[in-house]
């Protein structure tokens, strides 16, 4: 029997060294493992870990509900037993007095890789037998993403990424990639629901090896992995747009545009047209007008303009474009510039959406929809964009527009969070902070004691993966693995479908909630209904105690090479696109009709709310762009990440001459502040990121010093701001943000605390 553990970030063999510790090591299967998840084990029985059920003092006697504590409180350590009675009687006036809407379960985040154990399912599947709860819709990663397209090419964008075009094809027939926001492996790494082999650099490399040539179009040098030998635009961040439209004013001026893809494949080019001319009141879209705003020479702007003119080429974008003000248009613009040049539904190129953003994409094999925990219906309809979770919480029962609707927040008593950590993930955190305080009752399952669960009244102690046996059946991975048990729980810690079965005891519908399986059970019947689903998709699984015996099992590769939109492409009147023209929507009268604006009818250049265009008292742009060593906050207390800190802090990249003009050097104790907040960070000088841009990484355990209110620790999103993309998709802009960076006088650096217990009194 081989033990296997997969992560979101790799698939590892596991085992014990003679002292019994548990060890991993990379899969030799994989050619490219990550690295920094070697950490588990350790981080598995650090300090950190949360033994025990435990209780906020102030929520427990009850004072004062809102006595504003949360976050600074102690906490009283309880018995399971109480921690479910105290739990399960507040769920219970919560539901009587203010209905199960008051109840805010979106529990957004990536939890762990397994796919019964998996958290955010366990507590839909909890919270819906319930009576429902509140809800949050989108994902940090691409919300702008996900409203705009349906509207553009009549794709979810689920689909869409499932449908990329694959490396192969792409890699016969493309001959120039040019990437906004770069293909960093280092992001590749992961995949939500976990990874078998890595195959990003292989497909890139590919590409490479068949003579592509590649473009990289960021403020980081480093977005382009070194053997692509990219040529290099450094380009003032959240401008991508004004350089895509000047791109398509050179291609309309020269009359050099693919006029019979335009005009069989898409709507409402001519309005877009007059636009980038400039024949309405706006100024021109021309080369010298977008060299301005982003910072590109002219002279660059028109050789880029060639050399996308003359060869097959993929507009590839990353995420990180749209993850920031106005960020649905840099999508929409550079589908419309693909659809200028032509090649989409082809392999020659057309656009990309993500290619290195997490594993998968580019991959080609047989997707299966793998069955998953069934989590019922939610009774309840109201719901937030993912990221409006601190306007809801400061300003329930107003509207807020979304997709065309008005909408109204709901008035939330309750959070229980299960598998996401928002004091990582969302945005001005000093905000959240205060909006945190509202709600009657925060409950939390966790791992650690990070700043979520410092933050929550009611804390139960999550385990592991590690502690657990689980299944990893990603549909956007082609392995399965079996997760044996490799440790035993940690203190008294339980499973997420342990404390919800506890719950549902309490509350009375255990059986609806376990229907009698216990883990193993629930294991077994989401593989016999995924072989059932396989044998439709003409693939064979093994029985199921040879797959839980060797370990994993490949699902067969696919020798189809996928090509996105291609049924589309060959016949456009048989295979028309799902949006109201059955077209590309270059002009969407949809949008139009929602008179936002915000978000017009077709692509613009909108100002950022905070650009290079235009500084003030803070001169750089912070980008705060995912860690390499980490998944998000996972991981930070383990050996890679910590690794990395400079000072104990995290690292902040800093041009030399935005560093010399400050006298920083590399190692200093830095802060970055805004209007919103203030930070201390690890300086680390390179000429990697352009001037004028800083990068912190997201993920540092936030560490707040309530007496001068500052994060010991280099949280970005302490600095940035939280405002919608637009008023169409509400996404979150954390890219969108100015700071000014000064090296740390002595009076205000602090020890980082986050890595210490918090006050605990048994
Ligand atoms: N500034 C800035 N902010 C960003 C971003 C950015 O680019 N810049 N990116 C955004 C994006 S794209 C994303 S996806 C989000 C990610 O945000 P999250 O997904 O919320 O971040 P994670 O750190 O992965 O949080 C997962 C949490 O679940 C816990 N956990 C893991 N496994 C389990 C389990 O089995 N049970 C329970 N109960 N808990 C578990 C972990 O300990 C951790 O606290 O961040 C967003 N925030
Ligand atoms: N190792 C690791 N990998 C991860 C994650 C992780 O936590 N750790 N998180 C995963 C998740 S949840 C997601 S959603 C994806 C996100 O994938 P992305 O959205 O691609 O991630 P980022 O790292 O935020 O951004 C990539 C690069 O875009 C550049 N960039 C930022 N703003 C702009 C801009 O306005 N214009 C241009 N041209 N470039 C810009 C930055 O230099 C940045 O390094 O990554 C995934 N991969
Ligand atoms: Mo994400």
């Amino acid at each position: 029997m081989s033990n296997y553990i997969s992560t979101h970030w790799g698939t590892y063999k596991v085992s014990q060294d003679k002292n019994n510790k548990i060890k991993l090591e990379n899969w030799e299967l994989d050619s490219s493992p990550t690295e920094f998840g070697l950490g588990l084990t350790d981080a598995a029985v650090d300090d950190l870990r949360i033994k025990q059920p435990y209780v906020r003092r102030g929520w427990l006697e009850k004072k004062d509900k809102n006595d504003g504590k949360r976050g600074r409180d102690e906490f009283i350590a309880i018995t399971w037993e109480e921690a479910f009675n105290l739990a399960s009687k507040e769920l219970l006036r919560v539901k009587d007095e203010y209905g199960n809407s008051s109840i805010f379960g979106g529990s957004y985040g990536w939890s762990s890789a397994g796919r019964f154990h998996h958290a955010k399912s366990q507590i839909n599947r909890f919270l819906n037998l319930f009576g429902g709860f509140t809800f949050s819709y989108q994902s940090y990663s691409y919300a702008a993403a996900q409203t705009i397209l349906p509207h553009i090419i009549g794709l979810d964008l689920y689909s869409t990424l499932s449908e990329h075009t694959s490396w192969d094809a792409l890699s016969e027939d493309c001959e120039l990639i040019v990437m906004f926001g770069g293909m960093p492996l280092k992001n590749s790494k992961v995949s939500a629901g976990g990874v078998g082999k890595h195959v990003t650099e292989k497909g890139l490399r590919k590409c490479l090896n068949n003579g592509i040539n590649f473009v990289n179009i960021s403020p980081v040098k480093s977005d382009a992995p070194e053997f692509l030998k990219a040529e290099q635009f450094k380009i003032r961040p959240n401008t991508d747009t004004a350089l895509m439209l000047s791109l398509a004013f050179i291609m309309i001026k020269e009359d050099s545009y693919d006029k019979d893809f335009v005009k069989k494949y898409t709507v409402g080019f001519d309005e877009f047209s007059d636009y980038v001319m400039g024949i309405n009141d706006n100024a021109e879209c021309s080369p010298s007008w977008a060299s301005e705003i982003t910072g590109i020479e002219v002279d660059s702007i028109n050789k880029l303009a060639e050399k996308i003119i003359s060869k097959k080429t993929l507009i590839s974008m990353s995420w990180s474009l749209q993850r920031a003000s106005r960020g649905e248009q840099p999508l929409w613009m550079g589908i419309t510039l693909a659809s200028m040049l032509g090649y989409i539904g082809t392999a020659g190129g057309g656009f990309g959406f993500g290619y290195a953003c997490v594993n998968s994409i580019g991959d080609s094999f047989s997707r299966v929809p793998w069955k998953s925990l069934p989590q019922g219906q939610n009774k309840v309809k109201d719901f937030i964009p993912v990221a409006r979770i601190t306007d809801m919480l400061e300003s329930p029962s107003s509207e807020f527009s979304y997709d065309g609707k008005k909408l109204l927040y709901p008035d939330i008593r309750l959070i229980y969070w299960a598998g996401g950590n928002p004091f990582h993930h969302h945005q001005d955190l000093n905000r959240l902070v205060k909006a945190w305080q509202k709600p009657d009752t925060v409950i939390v399952n966790e791992i650690w004691w990070n700043s979520l669960a410092r933050h929550a009244d009611l804390v139960f102690p999550a385990n592991t993966a590690l502690e657990r046996n689980d299944i990893m059946l990603n549909p956007r991975d082609p392995t399965i693995v079996a997760n044996h048990k490799a440790m035993k729980n940690f203190g008294d810690s339980k499973t997420d479908y342990e404390i919800f079965s506890g719950l549902a005891s309490k509350l009375g519908f255990e059986e609806l909630f376990t229907q009698n399986r216990n883990e193993m059970d629930w294991i077994k019947f989401i593989w016999n209904e995924s072989s059932g689903i396989c044998n439709e998709h003409n693939i064979n699984l093994p029985e199921f105690s040879e797959f839980w015996d060797k370990g994993f099992f490949e699902v067969p590769f696919n020798e189809n090479k996928k090509v996105l939109l291609e049924d589309f492409y060959q016949n456009p009147i048989a295979n028309p696109l799902n949006t109201p023209s059955g077209k590309i929507e270059i002009s969407s009268k949809t949008i139009a009709s929602f008179n936002l604006t915000d978000c017009p009818s077709h692509p613009k250049w909108l100002e950022p709310y905070e650009w290079l265009g235009k500084v003030g008292k803070y001169p750089l742009h912070l980008i705060s762009n995912q860690p390499t060593n980490r998944l998000h906050s996972q991981l930070d207390n383990a050996v890679s990440s910590q690794n990395d800190k400079i000072a104990g802090r995290e690292p902040v990249l800093i041009n030399s001459r935005d560093a010399e003009k400050r006298g920083i050097k590399s190692g200093d104790i830095v802060v970055l502040c805004n209007e919103r907040g203030s930070v201390l960070a690890g300086a680390d000088i390179t000429d990697d990121v352009m001037s004028g841009v800083v990068v912190l990484s997201t993920g540092a355990w936030f560490d707040p010093d309530d007496e001068i209110s500052l994060d010991r620790h280099g949280n970005p999103n302490v600095l940035t701001k939280d405002v919608g993309t637009s008023s169409l998709a509400q996404g979150p802009t954390s890219h969108t943000t100015l700071v000014e960076v000064k090296k740390a006088k002595k009076e205000i650096i602090k020890d980082v605390q986050i890595f210490n217990s918090p006050k605990i009194n048994c």
